[in-house]
């Protein structure tokens, strides 16, 4: 297997998880000008970041769909519930609430000009970023899904990781730091997090 990374981007969820379940796999860092080639438009057609290609040579794009499919290697249900658990409607629902909405409210507050009025445009990410958090706050548990941590607050500490206003918006969310903090404190997370670096 295969991951096309990028330090500080979407691949760090996959890293994380590569890390967690133990798999063997080769991390190549294609530059700018590399992303922009037909051959990576053939396996990423925005040329974006994390691509995933798998034992087989299949190539997966998206970062939801890398983590759902590197679900099948998680034998222990350590990082999300199984399938057949009544949590495991739960956990789509966040991770892929995070992946569409909180995602690209992030990706529209960095690019601003991408999209408009880069003020107007940064003004209204922020906003809606901060009502993701509002709705992570009222969760009734310590997690994201029931009580358990998952890859779902994993993928929330990624976003978080980018948020240039993370002590602001921790203010008044306590849930949302804790989150944080614990998903932070984990030696994988740690090691993974620390090579972004290199
Ligand atoms: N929806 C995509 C978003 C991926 C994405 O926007 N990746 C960024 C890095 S965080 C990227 O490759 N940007 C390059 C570009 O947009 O040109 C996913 O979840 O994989």
């Amino acid at each position: 297997m295969k991951l096309y990374a990028k330090h500080g981007a979407g691949s760090l969820i996959v890293e994380i998880m590569l890390e967690e379940l133990g798999l063997n796999c080769d991390i190549i860092y294609p530059t700018d000008d590399e992303r922009k080639s037909p051959d990576f438009r053939a396996i990423s057609p925005y040329g974006r970041i994390p691509v995933f290609i798998t034992d087989d040579g299949k190539p997966v794009f998206e970062s939801l769909a890398i983590v759902l499919m590197l679900l099948k290697h998680d034998s222990k249900h350590a990082l999300a519930p199984a399938p057949d658990d009544p949590s495991y409607a739960q956990f789509l629902s966040w991770i892929t609430y995070l992946a569409t909405t909180l995602y690209s409210a992030i990706l529209r507050f960095h690019y601003p000009d991408r999209y408009g009025e880069e003020d107007v445009v940064r003004a209204l990410a922020l906003a809606e970023m901060r009502v993701v958090y509002d709705h992570v706050e009222a969760l009734p548990s310590d997690y994201l899904v029931g009580g358990q941590a998952t890859v779902a607050d994993d993928y929330l500490f990624m976003l978080l990781t980018w948020d240039e206003h993370l002590e602001e918006s921790f203010a008044g969310r306590p849930k949302l730091r804790a989150i944080y903090d614990s998903v932070d404190s984990r030696p994988a997370v740690q090691k993974v997090v620390s090579r972004q670096d290199d």
